[in-house]
């Protein structure tokens, strides 16, 4: 709905940089730590993506970060688990495109729910311009190839740039985003995009965020 989308869109306002979390990546550390960094540095969105854990861990860590993301005011997104997001009152989920129809995840999440899905063709952003009254924003990626997402290959800057002309949604540019490429994904029409490796595995995440906005505030200066 226009409230849905409104809710999604209002979290980037100071931050435009949609944040995953990655246990993988940052090895030593908890997720509750690694989101806790990124909310500190401003992240207002945040999709808990574990996918090697069990259902019983997945659970126990989505309530610590229900209570987290709750007293920053930030949106807490879970990746694929329609039933974890009910389970821990999640505001919403992330789906692919072999998950539950998101005609059902509507239903089975209601109205209120944020629902994303990710593209990976312009003939998904299509299909997802049809779903334009059921979900709220689609996944555009991965723009590059990524370590994060082994199986997948890259769409280039090309499918961006689509994506900023024809997609009736707010979307997230993803994959292969780090300090060294994030200019060019926001030349090419970008105002979200989410960098997981490289952020969730930085020495200092706020310093990293700061950098990665750099570029951001430097296209803003040319136009
Ligand atoms: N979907 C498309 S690419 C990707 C996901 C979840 C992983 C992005 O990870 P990274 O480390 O920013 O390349
Ligand atoms: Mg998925």
């Amino acid at each position: 709905s226009t409230h849905t989308k409104h809710k999604f869109l209002e979290a980037f306002q100071h931050v435009p940089i949609y944040g995953i979390t990655s246990k993988k990546d940052a090895p030593h550390r908890t997720v509750y730590d690694i989101v806790r960094d990124m909310l500190e540095s401003g992240i207002r969105v945040v999709q808990y993506r574990e996918k090697e854990t069990t259902g019983l861990e997945r659970y126990k860590e989505c309530l610590t970060l229900r209570k987290l993301t709750y007293d920053y005011g930030a949106l807490l997104l879970i990746d694929d688990f329609v039933d974890l997001a009910l389970a821990v009152k999640a505001d919403g989920v992330h789906i692919g495109q072999d998950d539950l129809p998101p005609e059902q995840v509507r239903k089975l999440l209601g109205p209120k729910a944020i629902i994303g899905l990710s593209t990976h063709s312009i003939e998904q952003l299509e299909r997802a311009n049809a779903l334009v009254d059921c979900i709220d924003y689609i996944g555009v990626g991965p723009v590059f190839t990524t370590k994060t997402k082994p199986n997948a290959s890259a769409v280039g800057l090309e499918y961006v740039q689509y994506a900023r002309q024809h997609s009736q949604l707010p979307f997230v540019a993803i994959g292969g985003i780090k300090t060294n490429t994030i200019q060019s994904v926001f030349d090419a029409g970008a105002s979200i995009v989410c960098v997981v490796s490289e952020l969730v595995s930085a020495r200092s995440m706020e310093d990293k965020i700061h950098e990665l906005m750099e570029s951001k505030h430097k296209l803003m200066e040319h136009t």
